[in-house]
């Protein structure tokens, strides 16, 4: 395919940053007067890109065809190795807004101005799967950020959990090990349920607290969206007098959190492998700016030293209610990619690429990644340069003598590639700034050399209690329900019995429950924990998704299902409601031409019933007449459109003529009409805007509570 427009625009940006020539319009004169000419690599203008060179019509094909050679050369090299964990992922452009100076708590640029606006990278990720892998595997998410401050590139490379598997890199190779597809099989892809996960995971009791968070749904968003992003570690903020403030860097959507059900996201795994990237890209594109706000978490020594946990341990988290997080800027995402590869594939994070004003600590996690993510990038994008690709580039001046390797880009002109030197500032080259340039925190650190866990990282215990007891009695039942599905595809059941006997260290109520789901005939005993479990500890409501809901039905899609003669005054009331609301609408038919309404008028369909299950809405409405409803009633899809729709707790509109659909579908019919719970609502009695406003709730909880499992 020729080079588009936004195509070019990228080359030119390129063309810019590295200084060259190249771009596709200076070159070659435009053929028909609309697009430019297709060329070689080499600037050749094409003639024939539909036949190779052969000797005769019919005969064998020529060695100087060089058109096709390079053709074919680059196909064949298209692709660099996937990342090795987090492979599956998806990049947007925006930018951070600066709230106010925070400058008596760090000298970083980035924080320096009010309203300062610092552009920024982001690449949402799946860990487990392979780049292919679908959307809605349970897993954690990666949430990573590259600003472009005028002092050089800041990357925030974080997750949407605050903790993480293991307390030391050097079990890293294993948990990931454990959690892929298994080595001989090469299967299960994207997903834990399997035996080699639940084997380390059960023999690993430091994982036990973020066993808690991906069996919650927080590991099954309904969108990158809707969730928070987390830095993990503790760090640092350092001013220019070189005074140190700890810091936990926490981002909270301003849409609202939001998490599907299990069985809905295996559902849109089928249906729409790309749900989330899809979800990203349509937003920015309809202008619907998806926003974080970056909070930070500060203490001081004197808290760390007080605190009940180690502030080094990256499997604990300090609750919000005891150290609030301050809101200090917003991220917005305000342009989709102009490709895929150069930009989300190319991009390389590396939590080693702090800026002055920011620094590390010992968390011994940080400390391992700090080596990884270098020496990643190397594997991935096989040379040194990698800093030099657009999406990588700091935004700022770069002046250095690393030069050479593989693809250097740059031609640094002058004499001088060492320093120090005696030439002048001409050839001479750039030189150090003790004042501006980047100064670690002088920590004191001593201490004999040991592989050691310390004693303050061993309790496994309580703050995966303290999650626990935090949720709402739905998501508790959630993360039951989510340990019983995973323990149910391990096939060996001391596996199964000895994850019960660790969740026994969490709750009682929890383990009872799973190993009631398990058929488990005996209850073990609960695993030994190195220190006494605390049950002191106060719940933290921070750490529930439903207790954060967005409160409104703004960014989130309502399906309306019509066919034939529906009522045109209802579905116009509904766009308008939803659009009144900032919601979208997608109208689905029987064939996606569309139909005709009540009042002739053609409704065209966005999607055909059977490509367009309810799991992709967030809420539902059938405005179908009685013999279109009828047709309905004989296709599993439709009828599957309205029971998922009701079991997954979703807000169900419709106009009476459904009753047929609703029938077939197994919801209970009250006469003619249908029957209904406060989230089923009549669109003939209730006006539309009265049901966009129930949407709000975004699930129906209450149906959820009387269905017995
Ligand atoms: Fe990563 N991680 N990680 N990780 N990680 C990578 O770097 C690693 C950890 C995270 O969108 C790799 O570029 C080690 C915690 C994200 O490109 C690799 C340890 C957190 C991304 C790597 C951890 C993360 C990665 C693979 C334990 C949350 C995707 C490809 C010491 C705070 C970034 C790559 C993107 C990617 C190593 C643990 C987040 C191999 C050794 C904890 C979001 O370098």
């Amino acid at each position: 395919m020729a080079s588009t427009a936004s195509g070019d625009g990228q080359r030119d940006r390129a063309a810019e940053q590295w200084g060259q020539p190249g771009a596709a319009g200076e070159t070659h004169q435009v053929a028909d007067g609309t697009r430019p000419r297709l060329t070689t690599q080499q600037g050749v203008v094409v003639g024939d890109d539909q036949n190779t060179l052969r000797a005769g019509e019919r005969g064998p094909a020529l060695l100087e065809d060089f058109h096709f050679r390079e053709k074919i050369f680059h196909f064949d090299h298209e692709r660099i190795p996937e990342r090795v964990v987090h492979a599956r992922g998806f990049g947007a452009h925006g930018y951070f807004e600066n709230y106010e100076p925070l400058a008596p708590i760090t000298r970083a640029d980035v924080f320096s101005e009010a309203g300062l606006r610092t552009p920024a990278f982001v690449r949402f990720s799946t860990v487990a799967g392979s780049q292919g892998s679908a959307d809605l595997a349970r897993d954690v998410r990666g949430f990573a950020v590259k600003f472009y401050t005028r002092e050089g590139n800041w990357d925030l490379v974080g997750n949407n959990m605050p903790v993480f598997f293991i307390q030391d890199p050097i079990k890293f190779p294993d948990m990931v090990h454990a959690a892929k597809q298994e080595p001989d099989r090469g299967f299960p892809q994207a997903q834990t349920a399997h035996d080699n996960f639940w084997d380390f995971a059960s023999l690993t009791p430091e994982s036990t607290h973020m066993l808690m968070w991906i069996m919650s749904d927080r590991a099954i968003p309904r969108s990158f969206r809707f969730m928070e992003g987390f830095g993990v570690h503790t760090f640092r903020l350092v001013t220019v007098d070189d005074r140190s403030t700890y810091v936990k860097f926490h981002w909270k959507p301003k849409q609202g959190l939001q998490s599907v059900l299990w069985n809905e996201a295996v559902k849109i795994n089928g249906a729409d492998p790309d749900f989330h990237r899809r979800d990203l890209w349509d937003a920015i594109q309809q202008g619907a700016y998806p926003e974080w706000e970056l909070c930070l978490q500060l203490f001081d020594d004197d808290f760390a030293d007080r605190f009940d946990f180690d502030v080094l341990d990256p499997t604990k988290i300090i609750p919000e209610e005891i150290v609030p997080a301050r809101p200090v800027g917003r991220l917005v995402l305000d342009r989709v990619v102009d490709n895929f590869f150069a930009e989300t594939e190319q991009v390389a994070f590396c939590t080693q690429n702090v800026v002055p004003g920011i620094d590390f600590t010992n968390d011994p996690l940080l400390q391992g990644r700090n080596f990884s993510y270098l020496d990643t990038q190397l594997k991935r994008l096989g040379s040194p340069n990698f800093t030099f690709l657009p999406v990588n580039a700091p935004r700022c001046p770069i002046a250095h003598f690393q030069q050479d390797g593989h693809m250097a880009v740059a031609a640094p002109a002058g004499r001088a590639n060492y320093e120090p030197n005696s030439w002048g500032p001409a050839e001479g080259g750039p030189r150090e700034d003790p004042v501006a340039g980047f100064r670690s925190y002088a920590a004191v650190e001593a201490g004999p050399k040991r592989r050691l866990r310390p004693e303050s990282f061993a309790d496994h215990y309580s703050q995966a209690r303290q999650f626990y007891l935090s949720q709402t009695d739905i998501e508790r039942r959630h993360i039951a329900e989510a340990f019983t599905f995973e323990l149910s595809k391990v096939k060996h059941p001391q596996i199964r019995s000895r994850m019960v006997a660790r969740l026994r260290g969490v709750d009682d109520d929890l383990a009872s429950s799973v190993a009631e789901g398990l058929g488990l005939r005996e209850m073990p005993p609960p695993a030994p924990a190195a220190v006494a479990v605390r049950t002191d500890l106060p719940e933290s409501p921070a750490l529930s998704i439903l207790r954060h809901g967005p409160g409104s039905f703004a960014g989130r899609k309502l399906g309306v299902l019509v066919t034939a003669g529906a009522d045109a005054g209802v579905l116009a009331a509904l766009r308008a409601a939803a659009t009144a609301e900032q919601a979208n609408v997608e109208v689905i038919a029987p064939a996606v031409g569309g139909v005709d309404a009540s009042d002739h008028s053609l409704v065209i369909a966005d999607q055909q019933v059977d490509g367009a299950p309810s799991v992709l809405y967030d809420a539902v409405a059938v405005i179908a007449a009685p013999g279109g409803a009828r047709a309905l009633a004989t296709n599993p899809a439709a009828r599957d459109f309205l029971a998922d729709a009701y079991a997954h707790c979703k807000f169900i509109g419709y106009t009476s003529g459904a009753a047929p659909l609703f029938a077939a579908a197994g919801l209970e019919l009250d006469g003619d009409a249908v029957a209904h719970d406060d989230g089923i609502v009549s669109l003939d009695s209730v006006p539309a805007t009265g049901f966009v406003t129930r949407c709000r709730q975004l699930r129906f909880w209450d149906r959820q509570r009387v269905t017995v499992v």
